[in-house]
């Protein structure tokens, strides 16, 4: 049998794929990694590997051990930690991407690559972003997101791989918190609303990103690794989103569960800077299209699930 292999499994993304994952093809088909090792010794089993991206030796081991056939490569810096250390993103996120190609390739691995609506920049156009657009970023986390593109689009012409990729809008989810993000806003607010019932937000009132609930992510992503191969287009990365918001309409929506929440804000330039860069609202039609994609979370009922399902978790610590 042939598996699946995550890396950078303990992060926002990894911690929810995996569940999904091994819920679809079992437990034994899905083998988490990641640099950081898990305290908790039932997720250091047999199905975990210690995997560095930046050494290829790692990752070419677990692929071997493992007799891995598809790699989630998930490891990688945010937007907001990669301005902060700008060579390291450069490191982890291209460095990374190659490593994880080049053993794709030795191995008939697929590759699944999650590039970021922070591959487009301020020439791009905000509104209807069309899949195929200018991409100039103006963030070192966009540049290797862009770059990300071109080399997985470049593995697939050159040597026949079968990389496959979206461009994944800000993910909001109740199970790991995001690390380093400009979209993080959209996280932390839920677990503010539950603690405080108010929050200060980092980006201004009306900063309109698209988003994504995580349940919609994570089938987005087994998704496209199972669509027709015939029926793909642009393998580099499909336009994905769900739903486009600014906080100030984020903060409504709680408001409508719990009216006593309150926001205000206190913005923090260089992510404002990023998120001003960015699209406001993308045009996924060539996912719908090629794939038959359709989110099922809108704002709404996203918001009702993160309330209830953080409410639950603290009155469990209680
Ligand atoms: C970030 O904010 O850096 C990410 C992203 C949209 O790629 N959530």
């Amino acid at each position: 049998m042939k598996r699946i292999l995550v890396t950078g499994a303990a992060g926002q993304i990894g911690s929810e794929l995996i569940p999904a994952l091994r819920e679809r093809f079992g437990d034994d088909a899905v083998v988490a990694s990641d640099i950081r090792v898990p305290r908790d010794a039932a997720a250091r089993d047999g199905s975990f590997e210690h995997v560095d991206c930046t050494h290829i030796r790692e990752i070419d081991h677990a692929v071997r051990h493992h007799r891995i056939g598809t790699i989630y490569h998930l490891a990688a810096l945010l937007s907001a930690v990669a301005e902060e250390r700008p060579r390291v993103a450069w490191d982890v996120n291209m460095g990374g991407l190659y490593r994880v190609l080049e053993v794709a390739r030795q191995h008939g691995c697929a590759v699944f690559f999650p590039s970021s609506i922070g591959a487009f920049g301020p020439t791009t156009p905000p509104v209807d972003t069309p899949q195929v657009t200018i991409q100039r970023p103006t963030t070192i986390y966009g540049i290797t997101k862009v770059s990300g593109e071109l080399l997985c689009d470049y593995y697939h012409a050159r040597f026949g791989l079968d990389t496959r990729g979206l461009r994944l809008p800000g993910l909001i989810s109740h199970t790991a918190l995001p690390g380093g993000g400009t979209t993080d806003y959209a996280v932390e607010i839920f677990h503010h609303a539950i603690r405080y019932d108010r929050y200060t937000c980092f980006l201004r009132a009306d900063t309109r990103l698209d988003m994504m609930y995580m349940a919609d992510a994570t089938r987005a992503m087994i998704e496209v690794m199972e669509a027709d191969p015939a029926r793909l287009a642009d393998r580099n990365a499909y336009n994905l989103t769900a739903m486009s918001f600014a906080p100030a309409q984020l903060a409504e929506a709680i408001r409508a569960e719990r009216p006593h929440f309150e926001i205000d804000y206190d913005v923090d330039p260089v992510r404002q800077a990023i998120a001003d860069s960015w699209p406001q609202h993308i045009d996924d039609r060539a996912a719908r299209e090629q794939w038959d994609w359709s989110p099922r979370y809108d704002l709404e009922r996203m918001t009702r699930e993160m309330l209830t399902a953080l409410s639950a978790k603290a009155r469990d610590r209680t």
